[in-house]
């Protein structure tokens, strides 16, 4: 079994051709996609964040490692995504105000959709009002909020206020997510639900769609 050290080692580096060449071993020796992403790429995130905490790196090397891992993440899309017929639902998601990181929030992208929800994805710095005029255009079931700074969590509960404001906070599901984010903020907040990766996201959504 893969330990996944060279590929991790090469997101860490921002070494994009290495990576992408090991992304491509591991699926070519059928690795399994799930451990590729949580093993091999996120865990080398976290490093990089790390020695981005301590100083060690800066922004651009955690730039270079960021895309690095898209481009890996760009070989695993369509093993995440099982054809379904019909929609599970809508699904209106965003990076909120303020908050440039979307990596994670790609992923809950792909895993929703490959597990046959219609995604619309509002990118990143995506503001309240964004949000709630994108609601009353497509009626999603689920409005979707991935933060990944503390400093922009804040934006959940403006976007939760600017729906009730526009009278459709009762029509619509609303889900967070992202790394500093908790179940108890999702409490406090009032949204309907918390997950804490990607793969929960799909079995949150279903829940809270009353889909088994
Ligand atoms: Co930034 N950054 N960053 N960064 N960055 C963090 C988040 C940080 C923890 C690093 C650190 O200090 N250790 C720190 C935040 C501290 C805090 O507030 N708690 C930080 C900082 C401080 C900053 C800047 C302020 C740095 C600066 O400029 N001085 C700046 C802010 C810019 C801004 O947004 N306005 C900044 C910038 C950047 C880059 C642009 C360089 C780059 C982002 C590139 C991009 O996204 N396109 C970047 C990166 C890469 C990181 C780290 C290293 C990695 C983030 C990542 O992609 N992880 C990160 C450290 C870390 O997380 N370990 C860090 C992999 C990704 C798959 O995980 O996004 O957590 P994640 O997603 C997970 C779950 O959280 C969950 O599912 C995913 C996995 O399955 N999830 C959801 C996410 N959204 C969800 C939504 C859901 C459900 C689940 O439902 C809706």
């Amino acid at each position: 079994m893969s330990d996944f050290k060279v590929l991790s080692e090469a997101v860490i580096k921002g070494d994009i051709s290495t990576a992408v060449a090991e992304t491509q071993k591991e699926i070519d020796a059928g690795s399994d996609v799930q451990s590729i992403i949580d093993d091999g790429l996120i865990s080398a995130m976290d490093v990089v964040g790390e020695r981005f905490s301590k100083g060690i790196i800066f922004v651009p090397q955690m730039l270079r490692s960021a895309k690095t891992m898209q481009e890996c993440v760009k070989l695993l899309k369509p093993l995440l995504q099982e054809t379904e017929v019909t929609t599970k639902g809508k699904v209106l998601l965003g990076t909120v105000k303020g908050d440039l990181h979307d990596i994670g929030k790609n992923l809950v992208s792909m895993m929703m959709e490959g597990a046959g929800f219609t995604i619309t994805d509002l990118g990143v710095d995506v503001s309240p009002e964004k949000f709630v005029q994108k609601a009353q255009e497509i009626e999603p079931d689920i409005v979707a909020m991935s933060a990944l700074l503390s400093t922009t969590m804040p934006s959940m509960p403006q976007t939760i206020e600017a729906l009730k404001k526009a009278g459709i906070r009762d029509k619509v599901q609303v889900m967070i997510g992202g790394a500093p984010v908790t179940e108890n903020y999702a409490r406090e907040i009032n949204a309907d639900a918390y997950a804490s990766d990607a793969g929960s996201a799909v079995l949150k959504a279903k829940k809270l769609l009353g889909i088994s």
